[in-house]
């Protein structure tokens, strides 16, 4: 599938979201950024660019089903629009509980707070993940966001997070990787960029677009993650998918199960 005859296609279907960003020759390539314009067309930019994005999110509505407690907070970090908040607000309107949905992107909050009002209990904050308080937490996310944290900062973020979970709480941890072995990486990252072109993405927009990610995304390993994980305290960490070169963990603090646990799953479609 050409990227001119997706653009014509959106001509024609009136869609004006998609994600044309990097798709004309750049004089210069500046370092990315979650602003207005990347936030107008961010729900196709992210499902165009990672693959089982849409997967991700069933993922996390199920966890929410199986792990949310009542009388405790959810925590959405770098909730870009809010998706993920959202479903884990459809999968837990019966269960008492507050969702905090946090990105430090104006642009991407703004468009949060028009979601609908009144039918989702969502806390809509403009705010650096880094320096909230996390406390009474039966579920925290980070889809896709530790990525852009400076290396450093990585750890101290989830040690807050496992302080602040309740036993039994868990943490969604998405990302995209690099690998260990060398062979590997050059392997994911040339299917990675294949999956991209399916998606409609021109070589153009593929490079500029890595070149502005550059020193924006700086992926681990999946054994720094791992390590990490069990460093801070979780006992129990599961990589519950992998899609070319993104993995999803989902880490669990010791505790008791919720008591209407898997068989009584269902996920809302
Ligand atoms: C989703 N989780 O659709 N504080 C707050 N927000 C931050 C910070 C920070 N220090 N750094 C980055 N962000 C979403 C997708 S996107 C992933 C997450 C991507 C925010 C940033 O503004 C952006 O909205 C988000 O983290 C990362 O499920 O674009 O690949």
């Amino acid at each position: 599938m050409s990227t001119d005859n997706n653009n014509r296609d959106d001509k024609q279907s009136g869609r004006e979201d998609r994600d044309q960003v990097f798709s004309k020759p750049l004089s210069e390539v500046k370092a990315f950024e979650f602003n207005e314009t990347v936030a107008s067309v961010f729900q196709d930019m992210i499902s165009r660019s990672v693959p089982g994005y849409d997967l991700l999110l069933r993922m996390i509505g199920l966890y929410a089903d199986l792990f949310v407690q009542a009388n405790s907070r959810v925590y959405d970090l770098g909730c870009s629009l809010g998706e993920a908040s959202l479903l884990i607000a459809d999968q837990s309107a019966n269960i008492d509980c507050d969702i905090i949905a946090i990105d430090n992107s104006p642009a991407m909050i703004d468009k949060c707070r028009l979601h609908p009002l009144g039918t989702h209990n969502i806390d809509w904050r403009c705010e650096d993940i880094r320096l909230i308080d996390i406390h009474d937490a039966s579920m925290v996310v980070l889809n896709l966001t530790l990525q852009f944290l400076p290396p450093i900062e990585r750890g101290p973020l989830l040690q807050k997070i496992f302080d602040g979970l309740k036993p039994g709480g868990i943490l969604v941890l998405s990302e995209k990787v690099v690998f260990h072995d060398n062979h590997e990486n050059e392997r994911m990252a040339e299917l990675y960029k294949g999956f991209k072109k399916t998606m409609g993405y021109s070589d153009l927009e593929i490079s500029q677009k890595r070149n502005a990610l550059e020193h924006v995304l700086i992926p681990d390993n999946q054994q720094q993650h791992e390590q990490r994980l069990q460093n801070v305290g979780f006992a129990e960490v599961y990589q519950c998918f992998r899609g070319f070169n993104f993995v999803s963990y989902l880490a669990i603090k010791s505790g008791p199960i919720k008591s209407d646990s898997i068989e009584s799953a269902t996920i809302k479609t």
